[in-house]
């Protein structure tokens, strides 16, 4: 810490922590912007931020009906990869591993990126292979990855159960380096302060109640807050994604699923990486505060409400304890889950409508944390010039009309 945040955070407790500069404005909404984004997760925030930083539109708000990163955002297990099989997603993912390299220092806040390592376990032959193919697939797009065997993992993850007369015994893994973990809520504020400081306005405790539309066009949006004219919509609101996008009269391929997570009580580090098992759905890496991060696999019943089954994160302990006998002793301190909507081929939909004005960014299931800064990215340029980047045209929501699907249920890490 420097002598000038020390001298600050004396100062501010002397005074009764009063006189904060606050980090983003809360400003009452216009009647009229040339375009709101509807979601102030990370993805909105980021493309709000980028809409205003690259595209130059600055009279534009972001519209959230609870806090900013309150969603998914907030809830996830903070893993960032982009070893996807498929040259479309592997290139999309990658946009955002690049940014995510240089983002504390673009948006000039801690975002505390940890590229400490991502390794997915492989218990069966097949296993293997798939790993194979996709560590083979990364490197042949420029994204690092090996595949690394059982004894190489007895010394990089010291305290993994490697028998072999375990239920799903352990034969080897992928690795990505690059990949690791980040801090969610940061990443929603770093991108809050970054948008409000161009001019976007970021209004809280506004929820969207209605899509206006004539002739085939946006209007506006009604809120809780009064109407608000604007030609462009822009929906970035991950398990509600269906609700908004029904508000316009347009229908997604999606299904809202709660996915939960769960962190035990703090302990000395043990696991300085992050390591995932599709096959027995479970995940887990150990924070900077010391509490196991573990996530499970999707509860598979349609539901909008931020909480799950417990036969869920039964069985998802269950398989952390059989990777990681030690663990059995923590004590889990809490529980939660999210809303996640998922698409057939398990891949976001990052999209103009057939709404004119209307555009959605959905789809990113269990996995869209990693892609937070590259979503944003691509979906600013989306929204501003009306037409997609490269990088997402492949993700538009024509490939369920053509059949391009791009099945990613391989790399998408949690079973579903
Ligand atoms: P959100 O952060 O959910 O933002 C959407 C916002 O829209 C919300 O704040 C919501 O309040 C708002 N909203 C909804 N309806 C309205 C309305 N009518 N009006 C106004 N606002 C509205 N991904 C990874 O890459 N790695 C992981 O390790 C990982 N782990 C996960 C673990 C769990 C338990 C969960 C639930 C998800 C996990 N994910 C992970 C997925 C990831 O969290 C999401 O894909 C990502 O955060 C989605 O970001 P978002 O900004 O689109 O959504
Ligand atoms: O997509 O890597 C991922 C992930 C890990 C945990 C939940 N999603």
């Amino acid at each position: 810490m420097s002598r000038y945040s020390l001298f600050n955070l004396f100062r501010h407790g002397l005074s009764g922590h009063t006189g904060w500069k606050p980090a983003w404005r809360y400003p009452e909404p216009k009647p009229a912007y040339d375009a709101v984004i509807v979601g102030g997760g990370g993805h909105g925030l980021a493309t709000a931020y980028y809409m205003a930083k690259l595209h130059g539109m600055r009279n534009i708000a972001v519209v959230e009906k609870g806090w900013i990163g309150g969603g998914n955002t907030g809830r996830n297990t903070t893993i960032v990869r982009s070893n996807y099989l498929w040259d479309e997603s592997a290139q999309l993912y990658e946009k955002a591993m690049t940014l995510w390299e240089g983002l504390s220092q673009e948006l000039n806040f801690n975002v505390m990126y940890s590229p400490r390592g991502v390794f997915n376990l492989g218990h069966t032959l097949q296993d293997m292979r798939d790993i194979e193919r996709r560590v083979n697939a990364n490197r042949l797009n420029g994204i690092d990855g090996e595949v690394v065997s059982r004894e190489q993992l007895a010394t990089m993850i010291p305290y993994l159960n490697l028998s072999p007369k375990a239920r799903y015994p352990v034969l080897g893994a992928s690795l990505q380096r690059r990949g690791g973990t980040a801090r969610h809520d940061a990443v929603a504020w770093g991108y809050a302060r970054g948008a409000d400081a161009l001019g976007v306005d970021i209004i809280q405790q506004c929820e969207v109640t209605g899509i206006g539309r004539e002739d085939g066009a946006v209007t506006g949006i009604q809120t809780t807050r009064g109407f608000i004219r604007t030609p462009k919509v822009a929906v970035v609101a991950a398990g509600h994604s269906s609700v908004l996008a029904g508000m316009a009269g347009v229908r997604l391929p999606l299904e809202s699923h709660p996915l939960q997570a769960l962190v035990s009580e703090p302990m000395r580090p043990v696991l300085d990486s992050v390591v995932m098992s599709n096959a027995v759905h479970g995940y887990v890496s150990q924070s900077d505060k010391g509490e196991l991060v573990i996530g499970a696999g999707i509860d598979g019943y349609n539901g909008y409400a931020q909480r799950g089954s417990f036969h869920t994160i039964e069985h998802c302990l269950a398989a952390i304890v059989e990777l990681f006998p030690a663990f059995s002793r923590a004590r889990m301190l809490r529980q939660w889950g999210g809303i996640v909507d998922v698409a057939p081929d398990a891949c976001p939909i990052i999209s103009k409508t057939p709404v004119r004005g209307l555009f959605i960014n959905c789809g990113w299931g269990t996995g869209g944390f990693k892609a937070t800064p590259g979503s944003g990215w691509v979906f600013a340029h989306t929204v501003a010039k009306d037409a997609p980047h490269p990088l997402n045209a492949p993700f538009d929501l024509g490939r369920f009309a053509t059949g391009h699907l791009i099945d990613e249920h391989g790399a998408a890490a949690v079973a579903h």
